[in-house]
């Protein structure tokens, strides 16, 4: 089997295919990505040998059909991720989320490729903190953010391919993941690097606002039983209960650091912001039988607090320009 991974420099697309070169060494891979501020080729250092790497924009349609015709299947992380800069500047969100979306979608309907669609939760927009209820596969989209309209639209083009042209697609809507190589303007990373910069962590208005966490291994486990097993034009929601609030996830990063708990700072609130976050995943569960390994989230953190600190060189270089970048927005 051939695979095309967009994304795959980036946070959840480099241990994809980590995990794809490890548990299934007769997939080959190639690896589609733009290297944008997001994207590292440092990130697959340890599986260069393994793969293919192009470097290009899926928006560029005759290189995306090229390597489309070349592939099985599709798995499509390539993004712009990060709702802050969206605000700052949604340009490249719809361009990226947007139309390379489309540009693949018009490849592999060409190709008669296998496609899965890696989407957030975030189309959902959010939950009350005090509604018990979560979103499901049937939660109206209402997106809030330029970032998550971007993902929204994507989602709508797909299962408009699926269903006008017969695309071979899937979709899955993820929580907030966190482990290794997510880039350190991320909430998580962020305060680890923070704090060991010497700087104090820092919590957008009263961190009251509540995020599913989930571990990115997990999630990928889940993108690979939909790629294989999932119904074609069906969405899949992936999360493992991980609700927390903001506020508890800084404290408790302070604490696995060995600083008081309390030393942290509110700033300026993200405009917008999303409250809750809450997904039921029973769907996949029930129906592909995944269930989520990484269940005890004080130890998922403490161990990616630990590659933070094991891994300096890949992240220390792009601190400052976001911290600078942080400090204009007030944040
Ligand atoms: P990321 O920002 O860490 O990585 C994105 C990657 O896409 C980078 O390597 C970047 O260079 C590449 N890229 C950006 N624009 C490109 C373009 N035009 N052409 C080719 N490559 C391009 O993002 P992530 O956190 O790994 O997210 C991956 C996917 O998962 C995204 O679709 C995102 O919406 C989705 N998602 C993320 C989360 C999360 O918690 N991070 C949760 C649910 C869903
Ligand atoms: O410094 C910070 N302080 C803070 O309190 C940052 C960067 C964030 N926050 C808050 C905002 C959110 O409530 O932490 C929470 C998580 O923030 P992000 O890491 O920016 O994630 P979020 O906006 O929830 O979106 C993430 O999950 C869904 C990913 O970035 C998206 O790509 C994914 O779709």
């Amino acid at each position: 089997m051939r695979i095309l991974v967009t994304g795959g420099a980036g946070f959840i697309g480099s241990n994809f295919v980590h995990n794809v070169v490890r548990e299934r060494p007769e997939v080959r891979v190639t690896v589609l990505d733009a290297l944008t501020y997001a994207g590292s080729r440092s990130s697959l250092s340890t599986v260069n040998n393994s793969i293919s790497f192009v470097e290009g924009d899926i928006v560029d349609a005759d290189l995306v059909n090229g390597l489309v015709s070349e592939a099985d299947a599709v798995v499509h992380f390539a993004a712009e991720s990060h709702n802050d800069n969206s605000l700052a500047d949604p340009s490249p969100f719809l361009q990226t989320n947007i139309i390379g979306t489309y540009t693949l979608l018009q490849a592999v309907r060409e190709h008669d490729v296998r496609y899965h669609h890696v989407s957030t939760d975030e189309v959902y927009g959010d939950l009350a903190l005090n509604d018990p209820s979560k979103f499901t596969e049937f939660t109206p989209y209402n997106p809030s953010s330029p970032y998550s309209a971007t993902k929204a639209a994507s989602d709508m083009l797909v299962r408009a391919w699926v269903r006008s042209y017969g695309v071979r697609a899937t979709l899955s809507n993820c929580s907030n993941n966190y482990g290794p190589y997510q880039h350190i303007e991320k909430f998580i990373p962020r305060q680890i690097t923070n704090i060991l910069t010497g700087a104090r962590p820092k919590l957008y208005g009263a961190g009251k606002n509540v995020r599913d966490w989930i571990h990115v291994e997990d999630h990928n486990a889940a993108v690979w039983r939909i790629l294989e097993s999932g119904e074609i034009g069906r969405t899949y929601l992936i999360g493992a209960d991980g609700e927390l609030d903001n506020l508890f996830v800084v404290r408790m990063i302070l604490e696995l650091m060995d600083k008081d708990p309390d030393d942290f700072d509110h700033v300026t609130d993200r405009a917008g912001h999303d409250l809750r976050y809450a997904i039921d995943s029973s769907m996949l569960r029930n129906e592909l039988g995944w269930q989520p390994r990484y269940d005890d989230f004080r130890a998922g953190l403490q161990a990616t607090i630990d590659w933070y600190r094991d891994n300096p060189t890949w992240w220390e270089n792009d601190k400052s320009a976001v911290e600078s970048r942080y400090q204009t927005q007030g944040a």
